[in-house]
Formats: C-alpha cells, structure tokens, sequence
C-alpha cells in the first residue's frame, strides 16, 4: 500500500474513535468561572486536545453522509483538507503532556495556524454550493440536506472558534480586553453594542447610497428601571448578529425611499431584559418581505446565487448581505440558546428580533451530535407532502395502483 492510504487509513480511525464521543457543551458562566479565578492553562490544554479532537471528527463524519455529488466540488474538497489537516494537527498533543517543555506553546501556536487557515471557510462554501448549482442545478433534496448539513456545519465552527479563542485569549500574549473574559464580556452593554453595530452598517449605507436612515433605540430593563440592560455575553457574537440586521433593514428602506423628499423613516431598536429573556427588536419601513419569501432568506442553497434576483434595482450593492448572513446570524443567537425571527408585513417592514437567555447559567452551547437520528436526516427526503397541493386542483388517485 502506498504511504498516503496507510496514513489516510490511520486518519479515518482516528475519526471514526472522536467521532464516538458526544462534544461536551460548555455553559457561558462556566467559561466565565473557569477563566476567571486562576485559569490554569494545563486543564484548558487537557479538555480542549480531546474536545477539539470530538468536535472536528463529529463533523468530519457527518461529511460522509453527503451525496459525492456535491462532496466532490473542488471547492468543498478544500475545505475538507483543511479538516482533517487540522484534526491531525491536534492529534499529535495526543500524547504530549503538558509537563514537557513546549507542549503548551506549541499547542498556543497551533491554535493560531488553525483558526487562520479555517478564516475563509464560509466563503468557500458558498464557492462550492455555487460549483455544484452550476454543474446539476437546484434540487430541493440536496437543499435539504445542505440546509440541515451547514447548520450543523457552522454550529460547529462557531463552537471550535469559540473554545480556541477562550484559550489562546486567556494565555496567549496578544493583548485582550481587560474587563472581557476571553472573547466574554462580563457585563456587556447591549445598547452600546446596538450603537456600534448600527455605526458601521451606516458606514457602508452611505457608501453606496449616500445616505443612511437614521437609529432610535429604546430599552426598558423589567428587572431594574434605572439600571441599562447588560448581558454576559460574546460581544462579537453580538455585534454580528445586529450588523447583519441593520444592513438588511437598512438596505430595505433606502430602496424603498430613496426618492421620497420627505426623507428615510427611521430603523428602531428596542432592548428588553425580562426574567427569562433579553430581546432586541429591530424595526423598520422598509416594505417587508411576503411571508412565501422569508424562508428563502436563510436558506444556503437559495443565498449562494452568484448573481441574487431581488427583484430589485441595486443588485450589486454590498450593503446587499446577500449571502449566508441571515442564516449564520441565527445559528450564533442559537449557539448559546437563544433565537432569531423576522416577523415582515408586506407592504409595510420587518421587525427582526434577537432572543438572547437573561442568565449565563442557562446559556449551555448547543451543539450538533453525530448519531443514528442525524443519520436518519440525511437517508430520508424531503417528505412526501401530507397537506393539499393547490396547484394540483384536478382529482387524481392518492395511490397508485400496481
Ligand atoms: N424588505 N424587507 C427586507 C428586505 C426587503 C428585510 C430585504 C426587500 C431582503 C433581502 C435582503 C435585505 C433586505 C428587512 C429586514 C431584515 C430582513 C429583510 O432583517 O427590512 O438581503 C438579504
């Protein structure tokens, strides 16, 4: 046998044993408590060589469960090398204890070369899906499995990111935040993130359109009036999700009133803290979206379009965020068990809402498991329609006789 097979045999052992494992789900007050007091760089270098290890062969595995079809696409043929590169990175601290003299730098310096070469995997995706659009076209079957596929897929990615940032912020030597655990801000002002997120997204508004509409935030805090709302949350978490939302509503009412003389409605925010939840609402006028239509917006098969048809004039607007914003935005409001719904009505806006748990002892990630119900997803189709189809008015049989 020639070297590579032996060492390909070797790697998918490999991943077939991590694969067995369920990924453990960290709380963020457990980031929080245990990067806080004394963080001990050994016991984060001795969960994270084998949680790395489970997390990446979960996805790995799940891979497999893809048609060749789409696998084979150069681009996403890429990104796998770059897994599984990366999965035998982390397998040589296998035995490596971290006693020994370099371990622990080493492994720092691993962590980077890492999260650097998986920086442009979500483009590269959307390359591939595109690739394989373009090579059998759009089939609701494979939407399907893309749909479920990259949701979990990405989930994944956020949590890798996430546990690789908490250690190399809490021991590398690039210079973090000084109130901030890791990427975690202990008291993280949601307004002010909403302030941040809407700046930038003016920004690029203006770029394009030379003009941007304007904000109005409120907040009510139920649990104490007088006291702004605050959070322990990732704030890049935060302001990704919210950017995402004010480019989309902002793109939304400039192109529905850029000639109006009476100027650009304002984009509303609105900030709640109850006893469960924290919400962000964002509102605007920009026409809405009919309800047929917002699946779409956060469906990967149906962003990944090379040239999107908006039925709109500025298509090439980079405001557009036509891509996997939407949907990605979701998965980190979900990543710690929060959510993100549009709510349109036509003819008039969109309201956006962010749910985010009030309490970092009930934020635990949520994450993918390979096992035989995920299996499951990926033998079975899109199921066979059990409601009435109005477009087939004729009568015809239900079932077919032999
Ligand atoms: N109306 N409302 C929205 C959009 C339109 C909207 C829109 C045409 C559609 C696609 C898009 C950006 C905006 C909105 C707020 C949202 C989402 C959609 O959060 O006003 O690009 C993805």
């Amino acid at each position: 046998m020639r070297l590579i097979n032996i060492l390909m045999k070797n790697v998918n052992a490999k991943i077939e044993h991590y694969s067995r494992f369920s990924p453990s789900p960290m709380s963020i007050q457990q980031f929080l408590d245990f990067g806080r007091e004394n963080a001990c760089e050994k016991t984060s270098y001795m969960f994270l060589r084998k949680e790395l290890a489970v997390r990446i062969a979960n996805t790995l595995r799940e891979v497999t469960l893809l048609p060749s079809s789409l696998v084979n696409q150069p681009s996403l043929k890429r990104v796998q090398t770059w897994y599984i590169q990366s999965f035998e990175e982390v397998l040589q601290f296998e035995d490596q204890s971290p006693e020994s003299g370099r371990t622990l730098n080493d492994f720092l310096d691993t962590l980077n070369r890492i999260r650097s070469r998986h920086n442009d995997v979500v483009p590269t995706v959307a390359q591939g899906v595109i690739e394989y659009k373009e090579a059998h076209g759009f089939d609701p079957f494979i939407s399907n499995n893309v749909q479920y596929f990259l949701d979990r897929f990405y989930t994944n990615r956020i949590s890798f990111r996430m546990l690789m940032n908490q250690h190399t912020l809490l021991f590398g030597d690039t210079a973090a935040h000084p109130k901030h655990i890791g990427g975690i801000d202990p008291a993280c002002h949601v307004t002010e993130v909403v302030k941040d997120a809407y700046d930038v997204a003016k920004m690029l508004c203006e770029q394009y359109y030379m003009m941007a509409p304007q904000l109005k935030v409120k907040e009510f805090n139920s649990r104490a009036e007088d006291k702004p709302v605050q959070v322990v949350y990732v704030p890049s978490h935060l302001f990704h999700m919210l950017f995402e939302l004010f480019k989309n509503s902002m793109r939304a009412t400039v192109e529905l009133h850029e000639d109006n003389s009476r100027g650009l409605p304002p984009v509303k925010c609105l900030v709640t803290l109850g006893k469960e939840d924290l919400s962000i609402k964002i509102s605007d006028s920009g026409g809405g979206v009919p309800l047929r239509k917002i699946d779409r917006l956060f469906n990967y098969m149906y962003s990944s379009a090379p040239t999107p048809n908006l039925e709109t004039t500025h298509t090439a607007a980079p405001l557009a965020g036509f891509g996997y914003g939407l949907p990605i935005s979701r998965l980190y409001a979900r990543y710690f068990q929060g959510d993100l719904n549009l709510y349109s009505m036509e003819g008039v806006g969109t309201d956006a809402v962010i749910y985010l748990k009030a309490l970092s002892s009930e934020s635990f990630e949520r994450l993918p498991v390979f096992n035989k119900s995920a299996l499951r997803h990926y033998q079975t189709g899109p199921e066979a329609d059990d409601w009435s189809n109005p477009t087939s008015g004729t009568q015809v049989p239900k079932y077919k006789s032999k």
